[in-house]
């Protein structure tokens, strides 16, 4: 399905990646895991760049699963050593992204099941409602909390999301937890 994946480009202007049929991309707070979740989704230790500090994916990084079908890593928010209306923009790179895809066709936003949802969480979340994406939400990281206190995590988590926890996919790419499903999703989207 996805085990297929291969690193395509590194690009830092989104307007120079060319056409897709298909995309997937996935954003969220810097640290929160994403390249980690690309990595588990497509069954590979090295190909995103994971780091134990934030910030480590500082480009837009294009992952092919078959020719023009791609997921795109994101650099994570919240971290950009940059001005302040440049994070409230939650950066220039992110953006231009998001508003220049035509065939983007689900942004997954990637919480951190500790730290999240953060305020960066809160306004990327409701930039996607009000411009009217597609999108799906995905804490990971929910090995950290534990089965005991996860119900209690959940319901913190979809009160302040005003969502159910069936609307949400609770992951852990380091425990590979609900990996599968998560997988069968993207494969359909981008019809692989
Ligand atoms: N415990 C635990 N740690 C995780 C999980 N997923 C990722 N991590 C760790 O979280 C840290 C950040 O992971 P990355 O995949 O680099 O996060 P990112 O969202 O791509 O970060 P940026 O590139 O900075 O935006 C790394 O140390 C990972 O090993 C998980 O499911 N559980
Ligand atoms: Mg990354």
């Amino acid at each position: 399905m996805l085990h297929a994946a291969k690193h395509l480009m590194t690009e830092t202007d989104a307007l120079t990646l060319g056409e897709s049929e298909v995309e997937v991309s996935f954003v969220g707070r810097s640290n929160a895991g994403k390249s980690s979740l690309i990595n588990a989704l497509c069954e590979k230790t090295k190909m995103a760049h994971v780091s134990q500090v934030p910030g480590k994916t500082r480009t837009i990084n294009v992952y092919e699963i078959r020719p023009y079908r791609w997921i795109v890593d994101l650099p994570g928010y919240g971290f950009a050593a940059g001005s302040r209306s440049e994070k409230a923009a939650l950066g220039p790179m992110i953006e231009t992204y998001l508003t220049s895809r035509e065939h983007l066709c689900r942004v997954f936003v990637i919480l951190d099941a500790v730290a999240g949802p953060t305020k960066l969480d809160i306004l990327m979340i409701n930039w996607l409602i009000h411009n009217a994406y597609p999108f799906n939400i995905i804490v990971n990281k929910i090995d950290k909390v534990g089965p005991s206190g996860l119900e209690a995590r959940k319901k913190e988590i979809t009160g302040k999301l005003a969502l159910q926890p069936a609307d949400i996919f609770w992951v852990s790419s380091k425990k590979n937890i609900e990996i599968e499903t998560l997988r069968k999703v993207i494969a359909k989207l981008l019809g692989v």
